[in-house]
């Protein structure tokens, strides 16, 4: 919001304060989300409902505003920025933990696509839940992921996709993971906004996550199922 210096945010109701947060987000004033993340944090929310009914909601009515035309790349990517801002504090706490290691987890956004705040935030929630996690970032070919999932010696491969257009890369590389003879000593788990369980199971991924928090439930369940 423009007029942040006569908002005293320490006097907002919580409710104002997240609104705020998804004003800010959409007008991609980094400094404001830094501020207003901290004040939520400072005043007893978790760091995952700072981020879901902060950030998340904030980059919700970005995506809306975007595919309606009424925002275009620059003002996405600003957004981007203040969306990064905040995950940068939120980070190490989502990331905090005492469980014993859960397992070992490669995530990637698919070659094509550069979108990469959904699978940051996987990456980070899995961490949080005990994993250790090698995100390798965006635009990754069959070759990247073979790699570093040989590298890490991974159970599980997590891939991402935000456009209707790279979403089909994702058999490419299963079924490249299947002629390498390495697919089925791997979870394969897939999401972004355009995937669905019916493609997930069309292209043979293991499960279709909706969003971070399932990404976390599932990589749990699999990695019980493996182990058991
Ligand atoms: Co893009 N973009 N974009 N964009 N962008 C979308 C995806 C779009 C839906 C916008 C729209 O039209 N409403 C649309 C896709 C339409 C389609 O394919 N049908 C679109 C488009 C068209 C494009 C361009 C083609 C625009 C252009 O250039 N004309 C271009 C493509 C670039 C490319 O990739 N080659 C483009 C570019 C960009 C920016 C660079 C400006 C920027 C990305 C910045 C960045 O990521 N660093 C951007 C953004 C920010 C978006 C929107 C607005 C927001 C995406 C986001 O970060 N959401 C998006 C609209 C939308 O999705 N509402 C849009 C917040 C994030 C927390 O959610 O990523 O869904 P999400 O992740 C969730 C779940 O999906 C899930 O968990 C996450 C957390 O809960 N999840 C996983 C995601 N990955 C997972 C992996 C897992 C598990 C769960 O592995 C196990």
């Amino acid at each position: 919001m423009s007029d942040n210096e006569e908002i005293i945010l320490s006097e907002l109701p919580t409710e104002e304060l997240l609104e705020l947060m998804q004003d800010d987000l959409y007008d991609g004033y980094a400094d404001e989300i830094t501020e207003e993340v901290n004040e939520a944090l400072g005043r007893g929310l978790t760091p995952y409902d700072v981020l879901t009914d902060g950030l998340v909601a904030g980059m919700d009515i970005v995506g809306a505003d975007f595919r309606d035309g009424i925002l275009f790349v620059p003002e996405v990517l600003m957004a981007a920025k203040a969306m990064k801002a905040g995950m940068t504090i939120l980070r190490p706490l989502l990331a905090e933990t005492d469980a014993p290691k859960s397992g070992t987890a490669v995530i990637g956004t698919v070659k094509g696509d550069i979108h990469d705040i959904g699978q940051n935030l996987v990456s980070m929630m899995w961490e949080g839940a005990g994993f250790d996690v090698y995100n390798i970032g965006i635009n990754n070919s069959v070759e990247d992921f073979i790699a570093a999932v040989e590298k890490h010696q991974a159970d599980i491969l997590g891939m991402s996709a935000l456009l209707t257009t790279t979403m089909p890369y994702m058999k490419v590389v299963i079924d490249s993971l299947m002629e390498a003879g390495i697919r089925d000593k791997l979870v394969v788990l897939v999401g972004g906004a355009p995937l669905s369980d019916a493609f997930a199971e069309e292209i043979r991924a293991d499960a279709y996550c909706r969003d971070a928090a399932v990404a976390v439930e599932t990589a749990k369940k699999f990695m019980a199922m493996r182990n058991a």
